[in-house]
């Protein structure tokens, strides 16, 4: 691969839905001179990476993709991860970006130096007057550390990094973690293992998975009347926001909502010790509503075990969990999630005076709008802290911060301005905003420990509002908020 450095107005970072969208932007705002740094060699981010079996999106697929680009074509109303990945390469293609991006250059580092962006990158350096990070938080598996895991004799890996040479027929295998990815693959897996261990350590709230296969004569109707389509997104988006009531406003309605999660439980489970076990104590909505309708058959078939007993320690044949019971096993999968409080990022990006953001950021995440730090001129962070959502399209809040972008780039160009930094008063009116708004949450209230929350229990992840008021705040770049040199 060609080694290449340079200097470029804008360098992106990451080729995920953020990445990709802001480059889409640009080049439809008229910017050429960009360019996106690809750790990986094809586009996707976490849609690429995660080919774990079952894999699927939770967010119905009219909502879950970007607004200028609607697919007719997807197969059903929640796409597979491979039908995702298509799409993000064919807008890509489609949209003229691809001949921008540059794979295999992960970025080791950037910093602020001499009033620009110096990014340097596994194959060379770059020089850019704005960096946007599309670096997503779901990108870095996060690893359990557990006591002698060193010594297992047998393969280990996470679901976002799914070995796909194993062939689980005959094996007894161990699964660790039951969140929204362990929720997909283990009924894909469990009719061909032998054993599966399932080691629970809090059960999720499961809602039915109201999927069905779009039919051609539909899919022929959104190709000949976009309007039908677009109608069905708006449906699926009001229907959607309707839920920030509960988790964000009234988290009580949220105890009603979990009686259909009960319901649920109640109807697939059968046997009682088992439902008590998968039976949450938390209030619906503190962590993320998972949705399933193979979940549950699956683990009660006979090979499986629902364990809940603490992790003591690994062997070199198992687990061993804090009753003293030894469970054999072949392989271990970690359905353990991401780093999402813990960004590698953290570490990468350096602000002025070679501050870095895990240093600007000792008191929890944060960022104005999600987006822009005080301290890190000409820097903007796509699903930046606090722009996460458990209920509806991620999308919906990247295509919000892209806008709010270009909106600042234009006003850059207009009134001739050099650097524009984020006040760091009003980043922190804007935090403090934020913070009172988490207290009446479901995720702040509603009794359980997430990865919403940091070290410190501080939601530094979620957007804890309507996502349409995030979209208005994002509407325009207002240089009022910002420290400005001109050029
Ligand atoms: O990860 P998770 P995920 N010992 O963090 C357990 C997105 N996603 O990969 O609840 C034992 O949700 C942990 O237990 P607990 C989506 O945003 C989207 O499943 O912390 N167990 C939990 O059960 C999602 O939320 C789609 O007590 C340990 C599990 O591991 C996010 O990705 C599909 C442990 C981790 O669950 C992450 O999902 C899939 C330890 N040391 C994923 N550490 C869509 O469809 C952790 N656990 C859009």
């Amino acid at each position: 691969m060609a080694r290449e450095s340079g200097h470029h107005r804008i360098v992106v970072v990451g080729t995920g839905f953020a990445g990709i969208g802001m480059a889409v932007r640009l080049k439809q705002a008229g910017y050429d001179d960009f360019v996106v740094l690809e750790r990986a060699q094809d586009v996707g981010g976490t849609w690429r990476d995660n080919t774990y079996p079952g894999c699927r999106c939770d967010v119905p697929s009219h909502l879950y993709s970007f607004s200028f680009a609607p697919n007719p074509d997807w197969s059903s109303t929640f796409s597979p991860q491979p039908e995702i990945e298509d799409y993000l390469r064919d807008v890509t293609d489609r949209f003229g970006v691809r001949p921008h991006i540059r794979f295999g250059h992960a970025v080791e580092s950037a910093h602020w130096e001499d009033g620009q962006w110096r990014i340097r990158t596994i194959q060379g350096e770059f020089t850019a007057q704005f960096l946007v990070s599309g670096m997503g938080p779901l990108a870095e598996p996060s690893y359990p550390q557990l006591r002698g895991i060193e010594s297992f004799d047998g393969d280990v890996f996470h679901s976002a990094q799914w070995n796909h040479e194993l062939n689980f027929s005959g094996r007894k295998v161990a699964v660790i973690g039951t969140g929204a990815s362990a929720i997909q693959f283990v009924p894909a897996i469990q009719p061909e293992v032998e054993e599966l261990h399932l080691f629970q350590r809090t059960p999720p709230w499961i809602m039915p998975r109201p999927d069905r296969t779009i039919t051609p004569a539909e899919k022929a109707v959104f190709r000949r009347f976009p309007l039908a389509q677009k109608a069905i997104r708006s449906w699926i988006y009001w229907s959607r926001e309707a839920m920030v009531l509960g988790f964000a406003k009234l988290p009580a309605i949220m105890r009603q909502v979990q009686k259909v999660s009960e319901k649920h439980l109640e109807h697939q489970i059968r046997d009682p010790l088992l439902r008590a076990k998968l039976t949450p104590d938390y209030t619906l909505g503190c962590k993320r509503v998972l949705i399933s309708d193979d979940y549950y058959p699956a683990i009660t078939q006979p090979n499986v075990e629902v364990i809940t007993d603490q992790i003591a320690e690994v062997t070199p044949t198992g687990i061993v969990t804090g009753d003293g019971v030894k469970h054999e096993v072949d392989s271990i999968i970690y359905g353990t999630g991401f780093r999402v409080t813990d960004l590698p990022v953290m570490d990468m990006v350096h602000g002025r005076d070679g501050v870095s953001l895990r240093e600007a950021w000792s008191d929890g995440m944060q960022a104005y709008l999600g987006t822009a730090i005080s301290g890190f001129p000409n820097f903007f962070m796509l699903i930046g802290p606090n722009t996460g959502l458990g209920h509806t399209s991620m999308v919906f809040m990247i295509e919000s911060q892209i806008a709010y972008i270009l909106d600042a780039l234009t006003t850059i160009d207009v009134n001739g301005l050099r650097e524009v930094e984020v006040r760091a008063e009003v980043q922190r009116a804007f935090v403090d905003g934020v913070r009172s708004s988490m207290r009446n949450t479901v995720w702040t209230r509603g009794g359980c420990t997430s990865w919403y929350l940091d070290a410190q229990g501080r939601n530094t992840t979620i957007w804890p509002s309507f996502t349409f008021r995030f979209r208005q705040l994002t509407r325009r770049f207002n240089s009022a908020d910002y420290q400005t040199l001109d050029m």
